[in-house]
C-alpha cells in the first residue's frame, strides 16, 4: 500500500476528513523577532521561558510575501512526522493553518495576505517542550529578506531578542590540568625565555607568512553534528545533514583556506554497529581516517549521556598519533532537568583541549578553528585554494536528492536509498540531470514515489532547488526509481553504486 503524504490524524479518535484544519484551543500569540548579526527570524506562539524548549525538528521553509514583497508570514512543509498534538500552540485561528492535503502549515500575521512564497534555502528549525508540543521555530533568512522594508508588515509583532543566541558567544575552552612533570618543563620554559630575549636584540629576517597544513578528522558516533560543523565551518554545503541517524556514508573533505594555513577537514560516516555490509563499510572508512589525521576532533552531542559507542569511539581515538579535541557540540539545548555530561566525556579519554561548541548555531567555531591550525605541521597547501571539496558536482547533486528522502520518509526507507546519476548535460543555460533512486524493495518504492506521485514530486523540487543553488543555473532534474534487492548486503551492488572501498583507499 502506498503511503500518502498527509499528516497523523489524532483527534478524538476520529478520522478527520476535511482539507484545511484548524484548531484553536485558547489564544495563543504569534510573537516574531529577528537577529540581524545571524541572519535569523524567530516565531514563537507562547511567551517562551529559558530552557522550556528540549527538542527540535526540522523542516523545509518558505516565507510568504504580500502583494509588496513584505514578509507576512511563513510556511512549514510538514510530513507525518508532526502529529496535531505537537501543533497545538500552532493552530489558532488568528494565525496557524494546516492544509492536510500538501502538509503545509501556514502561519500568517492577521490580516496578512500572502501573493508569494520564497523557499528557504535552509531548513527551519522547530522547538519543541517537554510535552513535543511545538513552541516556535528559528528561520534562517538570506539577507535580501532581513532589511526594514521586508521586516515592516511583522513590526506590530515583533520582540526584542532577548537570551536568544549570539553568533559571537563562545567559545568556551576547558583546558586540561597541567602534567605533574612540571620540572621538565620549568628547564625549558626557561630556555625559551633566554632565546626570546635574544631574538628581541637580533635583526629580523623578513617575515615570510608560514603555512599551517593538514587533515582534521570529524568522528563521532552518527547524528551529533559532524556534517554541519564542516558545512559551519566553510560556510559552504560540501556535504548533507537530516536528522536521521547514519546520514554521511562516505568521507567527504571539506578544505578551508586562508592565507596563513589550509585545512583539509574530514566529515565521516557516524561509527556505529553495522547491521549490514553497508554499515560496515561506512564504519570501516570513519575508522581509516584516524592514522592519517593531523588533528582528531571527537564529537559528542553533550545534550545525552555518554553511551557505549562513545566510550568505544573514544577508545579508538586515544590509539590514534594525533593531536585529540573533544568538541562538546549542541550546547544550544538545554540539558534535561539541568543534568550535565561534561565530566562523563572530559573522562572518556585524554584531550589536548575541550571546546564546548554549537555547530548549527556558529558559537564557538572561530576559536576551534584557530586550535585546530594551531596544531597543524608547517607545510604548503594540499589542494588548490579555490578548492572547497574532493566531490564532485555529480556526488553532491545526487547526494542532495539522497537529503530529501532522508528530510520527507520516515523509519527505514532513506537507509535502503542510494542515487545514481545516469545523465548530465548542459544545454544552453540549463542542466539536464537524470537519476535513479535504488531502494530495497517494491514496498519502499511505492512509499518513495506517493500517491499520485506526490511524494517523489516533493523530492524532486525541493532537491532541485538546491542543486540549482549550487550550480548557479537552471536544472531540469528527472528521477527514477528501480529496486534493487538487498543492494546493502550485495558487495557487488554497493560497488556499482559508486560504493566501493578502493575509491577510499
Ligand atoms: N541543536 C543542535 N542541533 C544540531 C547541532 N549540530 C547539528 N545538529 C543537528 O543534529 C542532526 C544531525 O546532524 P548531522 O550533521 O547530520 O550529524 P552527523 O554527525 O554528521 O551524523 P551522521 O552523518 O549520521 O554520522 C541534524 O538535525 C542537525 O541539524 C547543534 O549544534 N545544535
Ligand atoms: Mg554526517
Amino acid at each position: 500500500m502506498r503511503a500518502k503524504p498527509t499528516l497523523l490524524l489524532r483527534v478524538g479518535g476520529f478520522a478527520v476528513n476535511s482539507q484545511q484544519v484548524n484548531l484553536s484551543p485558547e489564544a495563543n500569540l504569534l510573537q516574531f523577532s529577528h537577529d540581524p548579526e545571524a541572519g535569523t527570524l524567530y516565531a514563537y506562539f507562547i511567551e517562551l521561558e529559558a530552557g522550556q524548549a528540549i527538542y527540535t525538528l526540522e523542516y523545509p521553509a518558505s516565507l510568504l510575501l504580500d502583494g509588496d514583497g513584505q514578509i507576512v508570514g511563513l510556511r512549514l512543509d510538514l510530513d507525518d512526522g508532526v502529529t496535531l498534538d505537537q501543533l497545538e500552540l500552532a493552530l489558532d485561528d488568528e494565525f496557524g493553518r494546516l492544509d492536510m492535503e500538501t502538509g503545509f502549515l501556514s502561519i500568517l500575521i492577521p490580516g496578512g495576505v500572502a501573493a508569494r512564497t520564497v523557499a528557504l534555502e535552509q531548513t527551519a528549525i522547530l522547538d519543541l517542550d517537554a510535552d513535543e508540543r511545538i513552541l516556535g521555530l528559528e528561520l534562517a533568512l538570506p539577507a535580501d529578506m532581513l532589511t526594514p522594508t521586508r521586516l515592516a508588515r511583522l513590526s506590530s509583532a515583533m520582540v526584542s531578542l532577548d537570551d536568544a543566541p549570539h553568533a559571537d558567544e563562545g567559545p568556551v575552552v576547558f583546558v586540561p590540568e597541567p602534567e605533574p612533570d612540571a620540572e621538565g618543563a620549568e628547564t625549558g620554559g626557561a630556555e625559551t625565555r633566554g632565546a626570546e630575549t635574544r631574538a628581541e636584540t637580533r635583526p629580523q629576517p623578513p617575515a615570510r607568512p608560514a603555512l599551517r597544513s593538514g587533515f582534521v578528522a570529524l568522528v563521532g558516533k552518527p547524528n551529533v553534528g559532524k556534517s554541519t560543523l564542516l558545512n559551519a565551518l566553510l560556510g559552504q554545503k560540501v556535504t548533507i545533514v537530516s536528522p536521521r541517524a547514519q546520514t554521511t556514508r562516505v568521507p567527504v573533505r571539506g578544505i578551508l583556506s586562508r592565507p596563513d594555513a589550509q585545512v583539509v577537514f574530514i566529515d565521516t560516516p557516524g561509527i556505529h554497529k553495522p547491521s549490514h555490509k553497508m554499515g560496515q563499510f561506512m564504519v570501516d572508512l570513519a575508522e581509516r581516517s584516524l592514522p592519517g589525521a593531523d588533528v582528531i576532533c571527537f564529537m559528542v552531542d553533550i545534550s545525552q549521556p555518554p553511551s557505549q559507542l562513545d566510550r568505544q569511539i573514544a577508545e579508538q581515538v586515544q590509539r590514534a598519533r594525533g593531536h585529540r579535541l573533544l568538541l562538546l557540540n549542541k550546547v544550544d539545548v538545554p540539558p534535561r532537568r539541568g543534568a550535565t555530561y561534561m565530566e562523563e566525556y572530559r573522562d572518556l579519554g585524554r584531550w589536548e583541549m575541550e571546546l564546548a561548541i554549537s555547530a548549527r548555531r556558529g558559537q564557538g567555531l572561530a576559536g576551534l578553528l584557530d586550535e585546530i591550525v594551531a596544531r597543524l605541521p608547517q607545510g604548503h597547501a594540499l589542494y588548490p585554494t579555490d578548492q572547497v571539496t574532493d566531490q564532485t558536482e555529480q556526488q553532491l547533486a545526487g547526494e542532495l536528492v539522497r537529503e530529501k528522502v532522508l528530510y520527507f520518509i520516515q523509519q527505514e526507507v532513506p537507509h535502503a536509498v542510494a542515487v545514481e546519476v545516469d545523465e548530465w548535460e548542459q544545454k544552453d543555460a540549463a542542466v539536464y540531470i537524470r537519476m535513479t533512486v535504488n531502494v530495497e524493495k517494491s514496498s519502499q518504492k511505492g512509499i518513495l514515489i506517493g500517491a499520485g506521485g506526490a511524494m517523489l514530486k516533493r523530492i524532486g523540487s525541493a532537491a532541485r532547488h538546491d542543486i540549482e543553488h549550487m550550480l548557479g543555473q537552471q536544472v531540469f532534474l528527472e528521477l527514477w526509481v528501480k529496486v534493487r534487492e538487498n543492494w546493502r548486503d550485495d558487495l557487488s551492488a554497493m560497488g556499482w553504486l559508486g560504493y566501493r572501498a578502493k575509491d577510499w583507499s
